[in-house]
Order: structure tokens, then C-alpha cells, then sequence
């Protein structure tokens, strides 16, 4: 710690400027930074530690939100229509460095560091990311959360404050371990507890039907458990913009820090279980990503993070001055997935019992208010409860399904007389065997709007998981194809890149993603290729280093950079990848003078922690990793990497690195993929089948700059029901037959055949995801990009126009389209006096 910088302690501790809080100069930031330090952490700068630095800044930032936010928040309370976005899950990712970007203070911020003798980088290191979410859908929200206030709609996004965000990955001896993930633990900055915004919320008991002092039907629920929600806020700036919208957690509390009359009975120990009981519902983020467990906590979690936002939002609307029946008026709530799903008889409930209105007034409300985004076309992922279940847990909505269902029937019948099977397929309520609530129905039948996230999911929706719907209610079917924030995924984790593109184009592009279409007249400009690869080379170099730091693995950033960063899954098909890399090296050992590039061919992502075939993908990917790498023949041309933890903060590392982004879920199965528009938005070029949002994005990069490959989806269909037969390809096909056999033989596994017998056997006996079917046109089209990068122009040229061409992935895009097609609310400018 230098002298200076005492002196500059002393000096700002003594005189408290006026601005100190919201002035922006280097000066006062430097100042504000040592106040915090000073009287938010009680430290000084001799003894303050690198997270009392990231804690002290984060307030600063913070302080200078704060009357963007108070701004926002009045609007909202004025009743302008707001977006009330529910989701199990927002995975944020770091936010220091994101709110310095949109309130256009980084530089100042750096200077006040140095100033201070620290290093932004360093600090911004500091942070524990918010890590609740699992994958795709978590993050897409937090994008969302992130244009709706850049396009200055007032949102807040409800959720659930999870104690223990996803976890934390480390690789032993090739496995995945999960660690829990103590996000909270050095304190959260950004977060402002609300305790006097709760919220009870019942679980259990029964319910008691009467007549009311006007005769009218009645419904009682009286709840067996009580516990109570407690609203923590989080800002959400929008870039340039005063718009500062809320996202609103809910942690959950015992209703009384101790259930008096257990106490006073006393039975201290049965009140603090309940207590514990309570708190356990807001403790821990399911980790599963497709299949869904049909586990009570979770429906417990869904119910509490909805029943709490709908009570907010009601609230909201009385604060206004607002009667229950404006509800539509005020507020465009959006089911993100089926997990909020539950909102439709809760908003019912809260409606006809605690409101007091009558059944067809509520309904007309519910529909008008709620809309529903499908996330999956896996069938085994669409989300159903056992009935027995719910009426334990939920007697009260329980009912009000059943009566949702009853009159839905009713109308489906009286259009399809006769039709019986499809009233069983269509209900609410499957009957096959065990009765299940089906989710998805009931938040169809709630829901104004129902959409799809990339035109191929959105057609197969149609077509297949809700053609029943769609053919009563063809209207209420859109598409809205994902996008990801250009902010966090261009700015903030590619300044090299932003920094070229602003300077030939200006900054425009970073609000208005059409206007990155003004690159495509570099495309063919040698000096701007030279600039462009001269940017690639620096982001693979700090990825290299960091691959060095957290494996120990030296790559060579000359290589090409193969990457496959999403959550493991067979259908998103890393070992189909793992085919490849065996194919390239039995090619290489058979054939050392092959031509064709160095490559580094780099995963990441987690596997549910019990899905045991994700899990020994990943056990695979590590064992075929250390026989390459320790091969000397492979050296200077095949580099396999595990990177161990893959989340938002490893992701910016990532996507700026890519040469080439590996998109080959089988056809039918992505529902859109959003990680493949962050790599084409840094300039990588995909590999990919024709899925989810690949199609889109091959439309607008054009064919000739994407590598497609594979069956389509109509294609896979068809081959399934004619009898597909993956032994065929492998006795057919010579060189796959030799890559399987290897893994068969133990060759990865220090001779143990049986390792990875599972994953062999069900790629020969079933292979669900028609692995064996893609394998060599996979193979031929990695051969066309061995060739492609041999010509260095060639790439940069196609490289230059997938990022000129990409603007239509901008989640700005996204969200202009659900205002228009689904919420129908408008921008309010946030005024600041
Ligand atoms: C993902 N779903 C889709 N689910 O798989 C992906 O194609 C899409 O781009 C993305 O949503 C955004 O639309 C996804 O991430 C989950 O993680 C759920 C978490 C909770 C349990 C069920 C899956």
C-alpha cells in the first residue's frame, strides 16, 4: 500500500463531498469506494482484503443505481403495464462488471481503482457469481431481465432466492464431484432485503365449502403450514438507460420465528424444526436439467415463488389504487416453462376466494394475464405431478384444477362429440395408469399466448407435445425465437472485438443489432482480417492461460479452437464429439503425415448429478483426453481439454476464444440453444445440425458460412419408424467399427473393457439419439472445416459475416417481439430530475 494512497484515505475520509454517493469522477468514485470500505465493512485499506475491495466497490456501483431505481420503481407503482417474468430460475451471472458497462462507468471506475493502487480486473474477479440456474432457461431469463430494462420496459423478474445456487464442478480422476455452491457466503452486495414486503404462503390441510351472507358458494382453505416469503431485490440496469428494474427473490421464513403454541406447549424443539422445515424451502436449486424428478420440495418451490409474486402483484395494483380486475391491465405475467405453472389456479385462487370474484370474471382475468414459453420437446421433460401429491400438498388448487378441467372438457367435447380420446389425451389430468396433473396443459388452457423459442420448436410444438391445443386454439401459438444480451456477450467478455467493430461502425450496434450489418463491407478487407484475427488470437491466448491455470494442460492458441461448452446430455451429443477426436487420432497414429490442422478440442459442462450416463460422458471425455495428451505423436496436433466448472463467468472466457462452436444436438431434440448465438456473436464458426435456433442462424450467416451436417428432423422421425438399426452402421462403417472397438477394448480405460461398456452398448443397441446414424457425415464435415481453416482469409472472411450477420440473436429482438406479439406493453422513459 503506497503512502499516496494514505494519504488519499485520510483526505476522503474527512471530507465527505456532496456527490459522494452518486458523483461520478474518478475522484469521488475513489472517494466513495474508501467510505464504503470504511463504514460499510469496517476496514482500511492496510487490512482490507480483496473481497472487501469487490464489496466496497459493489456498493459504490450500487449507490449510484439507486435513483434510477427508486425512478422505476415509482413508474411501476403509477400502473404503467409492467412484465411480471416468473422463473424458477435466473442465473445473473456476475454482476459488477455488468452494471459498470450499461451505467457507462467503467473507465472511470478503472481510473479510481488504479488510483487506489487496485486492479479492476482483479476486483471483478472477486465476485461469486449467482449461480441459480441450471443451464439454457436460467440464463435466458437473466438476458431478458437484462434487455427489458435496456429497452426501458418496466419488469421485474420473480424467482426464488436459492441459498445453494447450482454447484460447483471439480474433476477427480476424470469423474465429476459436485460441491455445493456457498454463493452467499462473503455477503451479496447487489441484494436489498425487503422484510416488509412477505407474503404468507399454505401448504397441506383441507378445505371447507359454505355459503356467504349474500348465499353465495364459498371455499375455505385452511392450510395445515404457513411460511412466509421475504422479498430481496436486485437491480437490474438497463444499458444507457434510466429504466432500473427489479429482480424480486423470495427467501422463505417460518411464519413466527417460533410456532408459539408448540412452544408454549413446550415443545421448543418441534417449533424450531418447523422453523428449519420452513427455511428449507428457498435452500437448494434442483440441479436436474431435462427430466424432472417428481419431487414435493420442488412443487413446494414452485408454489411458493408464485404464490408470493402473484400476492406482489396484487399488491402492487392496490398501491395504485387498482381493483383485482385490472390485473391485465397492469401486468403481462410470463410462465417461463411449466415451472410457474401452478400461477394459473393460484391466480384463481386469490381471485374467486380471497377477492371474492365470481368463476367466468376470474377466468377471463387468468387467461388475459398469463402466458406460457415452452423450453423442451423431450418428452420426458415435460412436467407432470402425481395427483396424490397435490391434493397433500395443494388440496385447494387441486379443486381448482379439477373445475378448470371439468368446464374445459365440457367445451372440448361439445366441439369433438364422441371424441373421447381426445378428451383423455387433451385433460388436465392424466389417467393412463397413476393420475398426474399435466403442467403443460394446465398452463396452456391458462394462457393467452403460447409460444415456442425457435421456429422449428415452435412447429414441432404444433405438430407433436400440444397439436391437441393447437388445433382448438390455433391463435394462441407464436414464435419467438431466443436471444442472448450483446452486452454481457459482446462487450463485456469481447472488448477487443467491440472495440474493432466500434471503431469502424461506431457504438449504435450495441443497442440497435442491425446495425452490425455495417461490418459485412469489411468482410473482404485484408488490413480489418488482420485486425479480426489479431483480436482471436489474444482471447485464445487468455484462454489458453486460463486452461493452463485450471487443468495444468498447455494448448497452443495457433491451433484451432474446437469448442462444446452446455450442460451434458446425450442429446445434445458430446460423444458424438468424442467420436471425432478418436477418429482423428487413429488417423493421425495410422497416417503421421496427415494434413490437416492443429486442433484443441475443449468441453465444458455440468451433468445432473444423477444422470450416470451424462456422467460417464464426462468421465469419457477426461480418459480420451489423457491418452491424447500424453501421447507424444499427438503433440502439436491434437489437444483435448476438460474445463472443469463451466458457468456464466468461464463462459466469457469462452466464447470470445472459439474458432469453431460445436451445435450437434440431434434434430428434434434442442429446442432452440442459446450458447450457439453467443459463440457466432464472437466470431466462431459453427458446426451444426439442422436444430432448434442453428437453423435460423445458418439462414441469416448464410449456408456457405456454416458447416451443416446430419439427419433433419423429419428425417430422424422417419428412419425411427422404419426400424433404425445402429448395429448397421457400425458393421458398415469400417473406421467407426475401429473407434468403437477401441473404447470396447479398454484402449481409454488402462485396459478396463467395462468402463465404458454402457455407453457402447446403448449407442449399439438403441442409440436413442441416432449417434452411429451421424457419425460420418459428422466426420466429413469436420474434414471440410480442416480444409476451410487452412485458408486463413477464407475463415476470417466467413468469421466476419456470422458476427455482421447475427443481429437478429440480439435478445433485444426477443423481447420487442414478446411486446408486441404477446404482452402488449410499451417502453415509459424513466425521468430523472
Ligand atoms: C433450455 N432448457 C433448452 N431447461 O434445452 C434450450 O434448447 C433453450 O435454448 C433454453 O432452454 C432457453 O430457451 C433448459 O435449460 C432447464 O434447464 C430446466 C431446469 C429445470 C428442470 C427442467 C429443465
Amino acid at each position: 500500500m503506497s503512502e499516496r494512497k494514505h494519504d488519499f484515505e485520510r483526505a476522503s475520509l474527512s471530507k465527505v463531498g456532496e456527490h459522494v454517493r452518486t458523483g461520478l469522477s474518478p475522484e469521488i468514485l475513489g472517494r466513495a469506494i474508501l467510505e464504503n470500505l470504511y463504514y460499510l465493512q469496517g476496514r482500511i485499506p492496510r487490512v482490507a482484503t480483496p473481497n472487501d475491495w469487490y464489496m466496497a466497490l459493489s456498493y459504490t456501483v450500487r449507490d449510484r443505481l439507486l435513483e434510477r431505481w427508486i425512478r422505476t420503481v415509482e413508474s411501476l407503482q403509477h400502473n404503467a403495464k409492467a412484465v411480471g417474468y416468473l422463473s424458477a430460475e435466473f442465473l445473473m451471472g456476475p454482476q459488477l462488471g455488468k452494471n459498470l458497462l450499461n451505467l457507462g462507468i467503467f473507465e472511470q471506475v478503472q481510473d479510481a481503482a488504479a488510483k487506489l493502487g487496485l486492479n479492476l480486473q482483479d476486483i471483478l474477479e472477486q465476485e461469486e457469481e449467482p449461480g441459480l440456474g441450471n443451464g439454457g432457461l436460467g440464463r435466458l431469463a437473466a438476458c431478458y431481465m437484462d434487455s427489458l430494462a435496456s429497452l426501458e420496459i418496466l419488469a421485474i423478474g420473480y424467482g426464488i432466492r436459492y441459498e445453494f445456487g447450482i454447484f460447483d464442478q471439480e474433476i477427480r480422476e476424470g469423474w465429476q464431484v459436485e460441491l455445493t455452491d456457498k454463493w452467499l457466503r462473503l455477503g451479496n452486495p447487489w441484494e436489498i432485503p425487503r422484510p416488509e414486503i412477505a407474503f404468507p404462503v399454505g401448504f397441506g390441510g383441507h378445505t371447507e365449502a359454505c355459503f356467504d351472507d349474500q348465499g353465495r358458494y364459498r371455499v375455505r382453505w385452511i392450510p395445515e403450514h404457513v411460511v412466509r416469503g421475504i422479498a430481496y431485490d436486485t437491480p437490474v440496469v438497463g444499458y444507457r438507460v434510466n429504466t432500473t428494474n427489479l429482480l424480486r427473490l423470495w427467501k422463505a421464513e417460518a411464519f413466527e420465528s417460533f410456532d408459539l403454541r408448540a412452544f408454549n406447549m413446550g415443545d421448543y424443539y418441534g417449533a424450531v424444526e418447523e422453523k428449519v422445515a420452513s427455511e428449507t424451502l428457498s435452500k437448494v436449486l434442483y440441479p436436474n436439467d431435462e427430466p424432472v424428478a417428481g419431487k414435493k420440495l420442488r412443487l413446494m418451490q414452485q408454489y411458493f415463488f408464485v404464490s408470493c409474486s402473484l400476492q406482489d402483484m396484487l399488491r402492487i395494483l392496490k398501491l395504485g389504487g387498482k381493483a383485482p380486475d385490472h390485473f391485465p391491465l397492469h401486468f403481462a405475467v410470463q410462465l417461463n416453462d411449466t415451472h410457474p405453472s401452478i400461477a394459473v389456479p393460484e391466480l384463481m385462487r386469490l381471485l374467486v376466494d380471497d377477492h371474492l370474484m365470481d368463476w367466468d370474471q376470474a377466468w377471463q382475468i387468468t387467461q388475459k394475464t398469463i402466458a406460457y414459453t415452452n423450453h423442451t420437446l423431450l418428452p420426458e421433460a415435460l412436467e407432470k405431478w402425481p395427483v396424490a401429491l397435490f391434493r397433500t400438498t395443494l388440496p385447494r388448487h387441486l379443486e381448482i384444477i379439477y373445475e378448470i378441467n371439468r368446464r374445459f372438457l365440457d367445451d372440448v367435447r361439445k366441439l369433438y362429440p364422441g371424441d373421447e380420446g381426445r378428451a383423455a389425451r387433451i385433460s388436465l389430468i392424466d389417467e393412463s395408469g397413476e393420475r398426474y396433473v399435466r403442467m403443460a396443459h394446465l398452463a396452456a388452457v391458462g394462457s393467452h399466448a403460447i409460444n415456442g423459442v425457435a421456429v422449428l420448436h415452435s412447429e414441432l410444438l404444433k405438430r407433436n407435445a400440444l397439436r391437441d391445443f393447437h388445433e382448438l386454439y390455433p391463435e394462441r401459438f407464436f414464435n419467438v425465437t431466443n436471444g442472448v444480451t450483446p452486452r454481457r456477450w459482446m462487450v463485456l467478455c469481447n472488448a477487443g472485438l467491440a472495440a474493432l467493430i466500434t471503431g469502424k461502425i461506431g457504438d449504435r450496434w450495441i443497442k440497435r443489432e442491425e446495425d452490425l450489418r455495417k461490418i459485412e463491407q469489411f468482410a473482404d478487407d485484408p488490413q480489418f482480417h488482420d485486425e479480426w484475427r489479431r483480436v482471436k488470437m489474444n482471447n485464445k491466448t487468455t484462454l489458453a492461460a486460463f486452461i493452463k491455470e485450471r487443468t495444468g494442460l498447455l494448448v497452443d492458441p495457433e491451433s484451432l479452437f474446437d469448442i462444446q461448452v452446455k450442460r451434458i446430455h446425450e442429446y445434445k451429443r458430446q460423444h458424438l464429439n468424442v467420436l471425432h477426436i478418436i477418429t482423428l487420432y487413429r488417423r493421425i497414429k495410422r497416417q503421421p503425415g496427415l494434413d490437416c490442422p492443429p486442433r484443441t478440442v475443449i468441453f465444458g459442462g455440468k451433468a445432473a448429478p444423477g444422470y450416470t450416463m451424462a456422467k460417464l460422458i464426462i468421465k469419457l471425455i477426461n480418459s480420451v483426453a489423457e491418452v491424447i495428451n500424453n501421447d507424444p505423436d499427438m503433440a502439436g496436433r491434437l489437444r483435448v481439454v476438460f474445463l472443469p466448472d463451466f458457468n456464466v463467468r468461464n463462459g466469457q472466457r469462452v466464447y470470445p476464444a472459439a474458432d469453431l462452436s460445436e451445435q450437434i444436438s440431434t434434430a428434434g431434440k434442442e429446442a432452440s440453444g442459446t450458447g450457439n448465438m453467443k459463440f457466432a456473436m464472437n466470431g466462431a464458426l459453427t458446426i451444426g445440425t439442422l436444430d432448434g435456433a442453428n437453423i435460423e442462424i445458418r439462414e441469416e450467416v448464410g449456408e456457405k458460412n456454416f458447416f451443416l451436417f446430419g439427419l433433419t428432423a423429419e428425417e430422424v422421425t422417419e428412419l425411427k419408424s422404419k426400424g433404425y438399426n445402429p448395429m448397421d452402421y457400425y458393421t458398415s462403417n469400417h473406421e467407426l467399427r475401429e473407434v468403437l472397438d477401441s473404447l470396447r477394448s479398454g484402449f481409454f480405460s488402462s485396459g478396463d473393457a467395462n468402463l465404458f461398456r454402457p455407453l457402447v452398448d446403448s449407442l449399439l443397441c438403441h442409440d436413442e439419439y441416432m449417434v452411429l446414424a451421424d457419425y460420418q457425415p459428422y466426420i466429413d464435415c469436420q474434414d471440410r472445416v480442416n480444409r476451410a481453416f487452412r485458408e486463413p482469409d477464407k475463415w476470417a472472411r466467413m468469421s466476419i459475416l456470422n458476427v455482421a450477420r447475427i443481429g437478429k440473436f440480439s435478445s433485444d429482438r426477443s423481447i420487442r417481439e414478446y411486446c408486441r406479439k404477446i404482452w402488449e406493453v410499451n417502453p415509459v422513459r424513466v425521468a430523472i430530475d
